[in-house]
C-alpha cells in the first residue's frame, strides 16, 4: 500500500502530468452506490451531534500526517473517507462541501441554525476572537467524525481501524525527514493516488490534493476568479479558469519559514501565559497568538509568500474559500494541537468575556463573547451547542496528542505536574532547537550536568557551568550565565492596511531567503482589485495603495498583529562572525544596515520591495529584544523578561 516515495526533485516533472491528467480521476468505485449508504447512516435524526470520532467511550490519539501514512489501513481508510465525502452531493449537509461551507462561503444555514440579523454575510466561524481555538475545536470533531463515519459499508478489517482512527494533524514546524519538504508529499505531490480499497487497487483523485466543485455553484460564488475555480488551487498561476496550483513553489516557502515557525511556536508556548493574548491576532498587548501564526500557514499554502508569482492567493490564502482546500482541515488540527499543549501549560488561564469584533454568523458585531457563548452550529449530545467550557477538556470529543499525558486525572496535582514536565519536554525536544536555549541544554548534557526541574538556587547552579558555556557569545547578557538575548519583529497591521497586505517578508542582508514572513488572513467582502501589472521588482507601490484609497476593499475591520523571529538568523551571522554578540550595541547597528522588508498586497502583487524606504501607513514593525533565562532541563522552558523595542522600522 504505501505509495511511492518521491523527493521533491520530481515535483516539477509530476505538476506537468497533473496539470495532463487532472480531469480524469473520480472516486473509488466500490462496485455499488455508496453514496446511498452514507446518506441513510448519516440523516438518522435531524440535528448532527458533534460527538467525535470514537466509536465508544476510547480516546485515541490523533497522529502527525506522515506518521499515519505508516499505518496502511489507517491510511487507506482515511483516503477512501475522504474521497467519499467529497464524492457525497453537496446538498447534503454532510458532504464535504458541506462542511467546508460552515467556515465561510457560501454564508448558508447548516443544520438548520439560523443567522444572527445582519449577520448574513460571514460564516459562523470565529476569528480575530477569544473564541478562535475553540470554535474550531468542535469544527474539527465534526469534520474527524464525518471522515469515519463509514463503515457500515467496508469489510472488516477497515472497522478495526475505524476504532483507531482520528484525523491526522499536520506538523508545518517540525523536522521533516531528510530530504523531504515540509508539505508532505500526500499533500501535495500528486494529483492522483493508487489505494487498494476493498474492490482492488485503483487510481483516484488524491483527495489531499484539491477538492473539485461537483458543480462550482457561481450563485454562491458570484465574483471572479472564484466563480471560475472549478477547483482548489494553492499559489496558483493566474487568475484565469485554467490555473494550476504550484505545490513546489508552497512547499518551497514553507520550507524557508519552518525556523520561523518553530521559534514563533517555542515563544509562544514559553512566554505567553494569558489565554486572551494567546488565542487571537487582534487582542492587544501582547503582539503574538496562535491565530498569527496559523494566519502565516494560511497566507503561505494560498500563495502569498516571498518569491511566489501568484497572481492572486488561492482558496487557503482567504477566510471564506480556505476550508475548501483539504489541507485546512490538517492544517487545524495542528493548531488544535498546539492550543492543547498551551493549555496543559496553562491549565487555570481562560476565555475572559471580551467583544466580537467581526462577529459570525451567529454571533453580532460588538456582541458579548464569554466561554459559554454557543459554538454555533454544533450540536452535543443532550441538544443544546457547544460551548468553549465544554471543549475546554478536548478528550471530551475522543480524541489526544502524544504530547499530552492523558488519562490522568486532572485533579491530582502530581499527575498535572507530570503533564506539565511532559509537555515542555516535548515542547523543547519539537521546537527549540533553533533556540540559544537549545545549545545551553545541549552543554549541560554533555557535560553531564542536566538539572530536574528547579530545585537549586541559580548561583549553586551557575558554578558547575563548564567554560564552553561561560566564554559563549550567546551567554554574555548579564552577569548571569544562563540569560541570553532573543529577538523578534513585532508587525501590527493597522485597520486601513488589513485590506491591502497579504504578507510582511523580512530578509537579512543580500540573503534571498526570507528570515520569516508573517501573513494576513483576512475575508473580502467585494471583489477583490485586479491585479496590478508586474514588474514588481521595479516596485511602483503607488497601485495598490491607490487603489485601497479608492475602493473600500475592506476585508476585516480589525488591526492584527504577529511576530518575525530573528534570533536564529543573527546566531547564524554570530557563528560566521558577522556579528560580535547580540547585544543591542552590535545588533541596531547591523540590523539598519541589513534588515529588508518586502510587502506583498491582497491580490498577491509587491507593494514595497526590498530596499524601498516608502513609508507604509497602517503597518507597523518594530525590532523588540528580551532578555530570557534558559532552561536548566527539558521538563523546564525559558523564561522570558520584558521585551523592549529596539528599533522602529518602517
Ligand atoms: C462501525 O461498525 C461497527 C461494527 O459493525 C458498528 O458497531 C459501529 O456502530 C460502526 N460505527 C459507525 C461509526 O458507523
Ligand atoms: C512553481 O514555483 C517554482 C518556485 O517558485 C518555480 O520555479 C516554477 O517555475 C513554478 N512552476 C510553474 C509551472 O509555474
Ligand atoms: C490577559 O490579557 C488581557 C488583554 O491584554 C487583559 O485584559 C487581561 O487582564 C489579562 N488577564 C490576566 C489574568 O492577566
Ligand atoms: C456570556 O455571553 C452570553 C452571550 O454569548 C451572554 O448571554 C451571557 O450573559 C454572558 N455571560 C457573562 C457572565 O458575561
Ligand atoms: C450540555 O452539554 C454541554 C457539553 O457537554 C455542556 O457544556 C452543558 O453544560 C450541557 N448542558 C446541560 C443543560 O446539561
Ligand atoms: C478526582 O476526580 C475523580 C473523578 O473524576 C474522583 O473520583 C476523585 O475522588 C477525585 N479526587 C480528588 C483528590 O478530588
Ligand atoms: C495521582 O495520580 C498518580 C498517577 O499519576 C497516582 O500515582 C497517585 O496515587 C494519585 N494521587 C491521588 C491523591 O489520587
Ligand atoms: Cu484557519
Amino acid at each position: 500500500m504505501p505509495r511511492p516515495r518521491l523527493s521533491f526533485v520530481y515535483l516539477s516533472l509530476l505538476y506537468l502530468a497533473n496539470v495532463l491528467a487532472l480531469a480524469q480521476y473520480g472516486g473509488y468505485n466500490y462496485g455499488f452506490d455508496v453514496h446511498k449508504r452514507v446518506k441513510r447512516q448519516l440523516s438518522r435524526g435531524a440535528a448532527i451531534v458533534v460527538q467525535g470520532a470514537r466509536v465508544g467511550s476510547e480516546i485515541a490519539v490523533r497522529q502527525e500526517i506522515r506518521q499515519l501514512e505508516q499505518d496502511p489501513e489507517l491510511w487507506t481508510l482515511y483516503i477512501l473517507a475522504l474521497s467519499m465525502l467529497q464524492f457525497t452531493d453537496q446538498s447534503e449537509p454532510t458532504s464535504y462541501y458541506g462542511l467546508a461551507g460552515i467556515h465561510g462561503m457560501p454564508h448558508e444555514t447548516w443544520g438548520g441554525v439560523n443567522p444572527a440579523p445582519g449577520s448574513e454575510d460571514i460564516g459562523y466561524c470565529a476569528h480575530s476572537s477569544v473564541l478562535f481555538p475553540t470554535w474550531h475545536r468542535p469544527y474539527m470533531a465534526l469534520y474527524e467524525m464525518i471522515a469515519s463515519f463509514w463503515n457500515e459499508t467496508e469489510r472488516p478489517r477497515y472497522q478495526a481501524a475505524a476504532v483507531r482512527f482520528r484525523h491526522p494533524y499536520w506538523d508545518w514546524a517540525a523536522p521533516p525527514p531528510h530530504g523531504e519538504s515540509v508539505l508532505p508529499q500526500s499533500i501535495g505531490g500528486s494529483s492522483f493516488v493508487d489505494i487498494d480499497g476493498p474492490n482492488g487497487r485503483q487510481r483516484i483523485a488524491n483527495p489531499l490534493y484539491s477538492y473539485m466543485f461537483r458543480p462550482l455553484d457561481t450563485s454562491a460564488f458570484t465574483f471572479g476568479p472564484w466563480n471560475t475555480w472549478t477547483r482548489t488551487l494553492r499559489s496558483p498561476s493566474s487568475n484565469g479558469p485554467d490555473a494550476q496550483s504550484n505545490n513546489t513553489a508552497v512547499a518551497m516557502i514553507l520550507d524557508q519559514n519552518r525556523a520561523s515557525m518553530a521559534q514563533r511556536l517555542y515563544a509562544l508556548l514559553s512566554a505567553n501565559d494569558n489565554y486572551t493574548t494567546f488565542s487571537n491576532n487582534a487582542a492587544g498587548g501582547q503582539v503574538e497568538s496562535i491565530e498569527a501564526i496559523h494566519d502565516t500557514v494560511h497566507a503561505i499554502v494560498g500563495g502569498g509568500g516571498p518569491g511566489q508569482t501568484a497572481a492572486q492567493p488561492g482558496h487557503m490564502g482567504w477566510i471564506q474559500w480556505s476550508a475548501f482546500d483539504p489541507i485546512f482541515f490538517l492544517h487545524h488540527c495542528m493548531v488544535d494541537r498546539i492550543f492543547a499543549i498551551w493549555q496543559a501549560l496553562h491549565p487555570d488561564s481562560w476565555i475572559e468575556p471580551s467583544v466580537s469584533l467581526l462577529g459570525t454568523y451567529t454571533t453580532q458585531k460588538g456582541a458579548t463573547i464569554n466561554s459559554t457563548t454557543a459554538l454555533t452550529p454544533f450540536f452535543s449530545a443532550n441538544g443544546t451547542f457547544w460551548d468553549s467550557d465544554g471543549v475546554r477538556d478536548h478528550t471530551k470529543l475522543g480524541y489526544t496528542y502524544a504530547e499530552l499525558v492523558d488519562g490522568l486525572p486532572r485533579n491530582n496535582t502530581s499527575s498535572r505536574l507530570a503533564q506539565v514536565r511532559c509537555a515542555k519536554q516535548a515542547v523543547n525536544r519539537m521546537y527549540g532547537s533553533f533556540s540559544p536555549a537549545a545549545v545551553f541544554l545541549r552543554e549541560l548534557r554533555a557535560h553531564g550536568i542536566e538539572d530536574g526541574p528547579a530545585t537549586t538556587t541559580q548561583h549553586f547552579r551557575s558554578k558547575k557551568l563548564p567554560r564552553s558555556l561561560l566564554t559563549n557569545k550567546l551567554f554574555t547578557t548579564s552577569s548571569e550565565v544562563d540569560r541570553y538575548r532573543e529577538w523578534t519583529i513585532h508587525v501590527r497591521v493597522g485597520k486601513q492596511a488589513v485590506a491591502s497586505t497579504e504578507s510582511v517578508s523580512f530578509f537579512l542582508g543580500g540573503d534571498d531567503k526570507p528570515i520569516g514572513t508573517m501573513g494576513v488572513f483576512t475575508s473580502a467582502s467585494v471583489p477583490p482589485p485586479p491585479p496590478p501589472p508586474p514588474p514588481p521588482s521595479s516596485s511602483s507601490p503607488m497601485n495598490s495603495q491607490q487603489q485601497q484609497g479608492a475602493n473600500p476593499n475592506h476585508r476585516h475591520s480589525v488591526s492584527v498583529s504577529g511576530t518575525v523571529p530573528l534570533t536564529a538568523a543573527l546566531m547564524d551571522k554570530l557563528a560566521s562572525d558577522e556579528l560580535e554578540s547580540l547585544e543591542p550595541g552590535c545588533v541596531v547597528p547591523y540590523l539598519r544596515r541589513n534588515l529588508k522588508r518586502v510587502v506583498r498586497g491582497s491580490t498577491g502583487e509587491v507593494v514595497a520591495a526590498a530596499g524601498s524606504q516608502q513609508p507604509l501607513e497602517g503597518l507597523e514593525m518594530r525590532v523588540v529584544s528580551a532578555v530570557v533565562t534558559a532552561p536548566w532541563s527539558e521538563e523546564e522552558l525559558p523564561r522570558w523578561g520584558e521585551g523592549k523595542v529596539e528599533m522602529v522600522m518602517c
